[in-house]
């Protein structure tokens, strides 16, 4: 079982080597993050970007480009789709988002012809090592793209969390749906929803997971909770993935395990043709890089 997200770099010192592009690479902490990797021999890298920024960039911060290819483009809605493009066609097997905003990024991901779409719904995960939460590492979703999600559009999300989750072998994941309460309320959808899906995975519906909800956040992460509450769960305290009502919800508890939890955290958008780092502009590099080698783990 993962307990760190260290642990990651022993899977992924098995996997071959993948090529990266980096779209809009104008970022100081993305770039950092691809060197890193690069001198890890993980990826290969593709820079498509403001040329002359980038390397302004790289000298002022010492950063090396030797081994990097990079690809003029100032404009950025042409650098996102040079970059889209070339995992599309194959040329490049993950896309990272640099300095670019994320619903430009995923506009671009999730065009019709030349896009990265795959299953039918497309999800951000983020895969977290808090120390509060010693035992094992814990993911959200979906805290960045889908907005509102839908019953259908959460057991989507659910299944393109279960298939990364068994790459980690995490065979039966165990997945709390969030609320802010442990009692199906009319007046919550959130609840109802959790109550339906909890239901679905106990039916057979949704295979392969054992899900529980609604779950108030403490009862999710906390066996003692629980039990204070006479909930009786085979998730409660011991869940691998939380599932959140939606993208505030989700974002609020992402940037509260990362600012006031001292978390680590690295993060993909999944169910596309390939892993897509997508971090936001303010992670760490060691959170870019953390992303780049969990992408390359599980692609
Ligand atoms: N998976 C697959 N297809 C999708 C998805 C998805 N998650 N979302 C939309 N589509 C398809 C639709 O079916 C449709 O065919 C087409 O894409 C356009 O749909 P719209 O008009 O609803 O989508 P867009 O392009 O306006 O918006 C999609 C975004 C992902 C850009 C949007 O949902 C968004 O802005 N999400 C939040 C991103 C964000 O700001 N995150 C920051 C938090 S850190």
């Amino acid at each position: 079982m993962l307990k760190k997200l260290s642990d990651l770099h022993e899977i992924v010192k098995k996997a071959p080597k993948k090529k990266l592009v980096l779209a809009v690479a104008q970022d100081e902490h993305s770039l950092e993050a691809v060197v890193a990797a690069s001198d890890m021999k993980i990826i290969d890298c593709l820079l498509v970007g403001d040329k002359v920024k980038i390397e302004q960039i790289a000298k002022e911060k010492n950063i090396k480009l030797s081994k990097a290819t990079i690809i003029d483009e100032p404009n950025l809605t042409q650098a996102v789709a040079k970059s889209v493009k070339l995992v599309h066609f194959g040329e490049a097997d993950i896309l990272m988002k640099g300095n670019i905003g994320t619903a430009a990024l995923l506009k671009g991901v999730l065009n019709k012809e030349w896009g990265l779409r795959k299953n039918s719904l497309l999800s951000h995960i983020a895969l977290f090592e808090v120390p509060a939460y010693h035992h094992k590492l814990i993911a959200l979703s979906d805290v960045a793209m889908n907005i509102a999600p839908d019953l259908n559009a959460k057991v989507n999300i659910i299944n393109n969390a279960i298939e990364f989750l068994n790459k980690l072998g995490i065979n039966e994941p165990k997945i709390a749906v969030i609320g802010a309460v442990e009692l199906v309320n009319v007046m919550m959808p959130a609840t109802m929803d959790a109550a339906l899906l909890s239901k679905m995975a106990d039916r057979g519906q949704i295979p392969n997971c054992l899900i529980d909800g609604p779950l108030a956040f403490d009862n999710a992460i906390s066996a003692a909770s629980a039990r204070h509450k006479g909930i009786r769960s085979n998730v409660a305290g011991e869940a691998d993935m939380l599932l959140l009502p939606d993208i505030e919800a989700g974002n609020v508890l992402y940037k509260s395990f990362v600012f006031f939890a001292n978390a680590k955290v690295a993060s993909l958008v999944l169910g596309a043709s390939a892993p897509i780092v997508l971090t936001s502009r303010s992670d760490s590099e060691v959170s870019k890089l953390d992303s780049i080698i969990l992408a390359a783990a599980t692609q």
